[in-house]
Formats: C-alpha cells, structure tokens, sequence
C-alpha cells in the first residue's frame, strides 16, 4: 500500500504560504482566507499545527476583517460569507474565538439571510445553498443560531432536494456533491436532518464511486479527490458509509500523491494543490488513516477542535 508522504505535504504547504510569487497564490490571491483555512486545517489533522505562531495567523485574519463584521479573502477585498467562515473556523483552529467581536460578525452573517429563507453570499445578492452552510455553520461555532429563523433556512434548504434525494443549489438545480454536502451538513449542524431521505441519498452518493476507487461530483462525470470529502463527509453524516469500498478510495487519494515535492492534486499525475491537498487528506481522515487527527464531517474542523467549542474541552 502507497505511504501517506506526511513531512512532504507539511513542507508543500509551508512552501504555499509563504511564496507570495507563485502561480497558485496569484491565481488565488482572493482565495486567500479560504486557503489559510485549507492549508492550516490539513497541518492539524496531519498534527503538525505547532509549526505556526498562532499571534501571527490570528493578526493576519485580523487584517481582513470589515467595519461591517465581515471578512473578505484579503486585504483590500470585500466581504464574504465564505471567507467569513474561513476566518472563524481558522480562529476556532487555534482556540482564538474570543479575538472577535461575536456580536458584530454574526450581525453580518443573519443580514445576508433573504424573506424565502435563502442567504446571499455578500452584499450583490447571489443566492446558493453554498451560503445557507456558510452561514449555518458560522452562526453555530459562534453560538449564535438564535440570531436567525433556523426553520425558515432550514426550509429553503429542504426546497433545494430533488427526486433522486439529493440537492442542488437551488430550488429546482441539478444535484451536484458539493451542495449536497453544504445541504446535509447544514441540516445536521441545525438537527433536521429527517429532510433526508438516507437510503435515497445513499444510493445516489455511493453511485459516485467508479472503477479506481475514487468519486465523482455526478453521474458521467471523472473521479477528482475533492469528492472524497463531498461526498464521504455526507455518507458518514447520513450513516451509509459502508456502501463504498473504502479501501479502494483511500488508495486512489494516495495515488494523487505528488510523491517527490509533496501535495494532493485532483487525479493521478495531475499537478497539486492546497485545495485538493486538504481534501485528499481530510478524506484519508474520514477515512480513519492512521496517523492523522479525526476530522467532523459537517463542521469540517478537527472533531477535538469542535470540541473544545461547545464542551469547553
Ligand atoms: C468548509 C468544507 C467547507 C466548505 C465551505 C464553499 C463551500 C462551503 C462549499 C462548496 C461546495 C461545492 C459546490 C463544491 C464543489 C466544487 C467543485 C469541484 C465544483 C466543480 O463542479 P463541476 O461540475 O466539476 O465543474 P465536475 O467534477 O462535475 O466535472
Ligand atoms: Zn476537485
């Protein structure tokens, strides 16, 4: 069986966070925040998170944030609810909640939520359940989902599930992996997650899984390692798992290794990136590799880190 290359992944991501020059961080210069999430949660679950000064990621999140209370991808970029996420699932990461103003980052966050119960992702409007996890999953590491009417969010949610039992993104769109795992993590995060209909779903879900061993996002479509959160993080929450070869999905992420200089890229041979890096080792987490910290399938943080927000511990 291929070895996790875990000291090569911790340099690879070293390496993006530094090189400011490079492709990647040109090309995802407004990804940053979103990449700062990626690139510091995959050095937890590899458990090498002590390599970074907590105060330097904390200032530099700092730095991104709005008047309004939202954070944007970097400096001199508007505010968005995914790099809102990011920035307070990175503070949560380092057990930094308190640097924040809670109050006025889930002011920003309950804003965004429309009359139909939907959220826009900033302040242009565009609507997707993308943003319903966004906000949900903000709100409650926050503790503050009393802020908004969670069973009208909830039913927006609930109106973007199709017959094949899976979601799109929004009422009436093509069920696609990625909002199926925003929709059921969204729904499990709130307790709703009998809107699911588990062995529908499941069947759909464990139809993503093709003769490499790796996913896909739909039917026809190849297998990429982004899926093997997608779509493993959904099956654990809804419980059907064990309706996919495990084994053979796991070797087909270690296959995505770039054995030499480190990272995951999305298909064998293919070139590597933070984005897959974190999915392909978070999917080997799910997956229960040894070695490496469990992650939470619906808060998409390390299960100790969820903890320590809602136990204290
Ligand atoms: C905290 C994990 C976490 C997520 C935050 C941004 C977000 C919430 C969720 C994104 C969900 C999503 C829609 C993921 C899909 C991304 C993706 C690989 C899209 C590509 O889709 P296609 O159809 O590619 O272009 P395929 O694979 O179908 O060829
Ligand atoms: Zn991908």
């Amino acid at each position: 069986m291929v070895e996790l290359e875990v000291e090569k992944h911790v340099r690879y991501i070293l390496a993006v966070g530094k090189n400011k020059d490079d492709f990647e961080s040109q090309v995802m210069d407004h990804l940053r925040m979103n990449g700062a999430y990626w690139g510091l949660t995959t050095l937890d679950i590899l458990q090498k998170l002590d390599i970074v000064d907590p105060n330097e990621v904390v200032e530099w999140v700092l730095q991104r944030q709005h008047d309004c209370g939202g954070f944007g991808g970097n400096v001199g970029h508007d505010p968005h609810i995914l790099y809102t996420l990011s920035a307070v699932q990175v503070l949560a990461l380092f057990g930094k909640l308190d640097v924040l103003d809670i109050e006025r980052v889930s002011e920003y966050v309950s804003r965004l939520l429309n009359g139909d119960g939907s959220f826009s992702g900033d302040m242009w409007g565009e609507v997707d359940t993308r943003f319903s996890y966004c906000a949900i999953c903000c709100l409650a590491i926050l503790d503050r989902l009393d802020e908004i009417h969670v069973d009208k969010a909830v039913n927006y949610i609930a109106s973007c599930k199709n017959l094949d039992g899976g979601f799109g993104c929004t009422p009436g769109a093509e069920s696609h992996a990625g909002q199926i795992f925003c929709c059921v993590g969204a729904l499990a995060i709130t307790g709703f997650l009998h809107h699911v209909d588990k062995d529908l779903l499941g069947w759909w879900l464990c139809e993503r899984q093709v003769k490499s061993g790796g996913l896909n996002g739909r039917p026809e479509k190849l297998p990429d390692v982004c899926y093997s959160w997608w779509v493993l993080s959904s099956l654990i929450i809804i419980d059907r798992v064990h309706w996919i070869d495990k084994d053979k999905l796991a070797k087909f992420i270690l296959n995505c290794q770039d054995k030499e200089n480190g990272g995951i890229s999305d298909r064998p041979d293919d070139a590597v990136d933070v984005f897959h890096t974190y999915f392909g080792v978070a999917g080997l987490s799910l997956l229960g590799y040894l070695g490496l910290k469990a992650i939470d399938p619906a808060f998409a943080l390390p299960v100790y880190v969820v903890n320590r927000i809602f136990f204290g511990r």
